[in-house]
């Protein structure tokens, strides 16, 4: 898959630089900004969802470049790589920041820093709590999994209230499904769910018992494509055995991803839409949850 969307010579006033006067003054930046993104699902739709609208690429690079001022335009384009791949659908971006007027010293045409990041797999990610405030500690665990180096949050569904499956006599849960890119590979992003765990209290007890926080890694990567990865590895089975009968994640992550597809286990070679999965469940113990950020 090699399509592309191409936003060339966006140009603002920033005033990142080394030199003092470059600080003061500041001066014009040019920057081209290349998505790598399947765009057959918009083209055969029409429809601005399906897609990433260039507008909002465009003004996050203005914001960049009229925003805080760095050293160096390496850093100016991180941080707009960063931006780009924050935009859901994105899988790997070109940014080229131009600086025309550079103090060189000698006639020069154009200074141009260009770098490729991809966003890595995508990473499906279930979240329960039935212990505690509950909705405070998902909301402390999504600023979590926003700040973990490495990982990029696409997607938040609602909080959904579920009744209690399996385990002993418990409370409801609060509910949730984080859906993001990661350049960790499976068994760091499981160490790094591990670690929002426990800072949060979590002490690994009882099997399906009442928990303060669990965060259980779904799915990694695409089903079908070259990223998936599938594993009946006993510390991290990928995709997560049970997620398919669980309406307390089908009913979250359909809402965060209504074009969402899961391989129900990890020797199943049929891959299943959400909407498909949801005819098939009940559920009649999930009722919505409190809105998020009331926090
Ligand atoms: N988690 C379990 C066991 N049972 N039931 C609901 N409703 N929600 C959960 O997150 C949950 C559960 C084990 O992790
Ligand atoms: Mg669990
Ligand atoms: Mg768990």
């Amino acid at each position: 898959m090699s399509d592309e969307i191409v936003l060339r010579g966006v140009t603002a006033h920033g005033y990142h630089g080394v030199l003092e006067a470059e600080k003061r003054d500041g001066q014009t930046f040019v920057v081209d900004v290349h998505l790598t993104l399947d765009l057959s699902r918009a083209g055969r739709s029409d429809n601005l969802a399906a897609t990433v609208n260039y507008a909002e690429v465009a003004s996050a690079v203005v914001a960049r470049v009229t925003g805080p001022a760095f050293d160096l335009i390496e850093r100016l384009a991180e941080v707009i790589a960063d931006d780009v791949l924050a935009f859901p659908l994105v899988d790997a971006v070109e940014v080229v920041v131009h600086k025309p007027e550079a103090p060189v010293g000698h006639p020069f045409t154009d200074v141009e820093v260009r770098i490729r990041r991809s966003s890595g797999p995508r990473a499906v990610i279930a979240l329960g709590s039935n212990l505690g405030d509950r909705g405070r500690t998902l909301s402390l665990a999504v600023d979590a999994l926003r700040a973990l180096p490495g990982f990029t949050v696409t997607a938040v569904s609602p909080m959904v209230e579920t009744d209690p499956v399996g385990g002993p006599d418990q409370p409801p849960y609060l509910n949730a499904v984080v859906v993001g890119r990661t350049t960790l590979d499976p068994t760091e992003l499981l160490e790094a769910l591990h670690r929002i765990e426990s800072a949060h209290g979590r002490t690994r007890e009882v099997r399906w018992g009442p928990r303060t926080l669990d965060l259980d890694l779904i799915q990694f990567g695409t089903p079908g494509s070259a990223d998936e990865v599938v594993s009946a590895d006993d510390s991290l089975t990928l995709p997560h055995p049970r997620a398919a009968e669980r309406a307390f994640v089908i009913v979250p992550w359909a809402t965060a991803e209504p074009d969402g597809h899961l391989r129900p286990a990890p020797e199943d070679p049929r891959i299943r839409p959400l909407r498909e999965l949801l005819d098939g469940l009940d559920t009649s113990g999930i009722r919505p949850g409190p809105e998020w950020g009331t926090w």
